[in-house]
């Protein structure tokens, strides 16, 4: 079974980070939840990206607010796609800091990066990777945008 790891910086960084632990498994997928600090804690940070492929994780999204290391050290260090979710934090300026550390990757080291305290888009782009090699979880993915549309639509009855 496909696994997802979710990691964060800090467990400050949990109320942001519990959207994408959410809709994972809303669409029953496994999820390994980790605290991994890229400046606290970065033998740990090392073995996670080195390892975490061979547990069965396809998918590892990341979450790290203001001078936000993790998602972008984890992706030099693993084969794994990486999504990095900028945390707006208590350290954070205003987000800006953490949006740019994660997005400005160099060339070579890609992180799928979401919007600010966009949890819950890396939990579904993570599920759509799974999706795209697998049929019973793209059939969710398919049923989850039903579901989107159906709810606009309902809403424009309601005006
Ligand atoms: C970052 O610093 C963490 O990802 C968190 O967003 C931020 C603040 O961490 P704490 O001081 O709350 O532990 O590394």
């Amino acid at each position: 079974m496909s696994k997802v790891g979710v990691i964060m910086g800090s467990k400050s960084d949990l109320p942001v980070m519990q959207d994408a632990i959410d809709i994972l498994r809303g669409f029953d997928i496994e999820v390994e939840v980790d605290i991994v600090s890229a400046h606290r804690t970065p033998d740990k940070l090392f073995d996670y990206g080195k390892n975490a492929h061979n547990r069965g994780i396809k998918v590892i999204v990341a979450g790290a607010g203001g001078a936000a290391h993790l998602p972008g050290m984890v992706a030099s260090l693993s084969p794994l796609p990486v999504i990095g979710v900028p945390v707006k934090s208590s350290n954070s300026i205003d987000g800006w800091d953490s949006v740019l550390s994660i997005l400005q990757m160099p060339g070579g080291v890609p992180v799928a990066t979401v919007a600010l305290n966009g949890a819950k888009n890396a939990g579904i782009l993570a599920a759509q990777i799974i999706g795209s090699s697998d049929q019973c979880m793209l059939d969710k993915i398919i049923i989850y945008k039903e579901g989107l549309k159906a709810k606009v639509i309902d809403s424009a009855k309601d005006l």
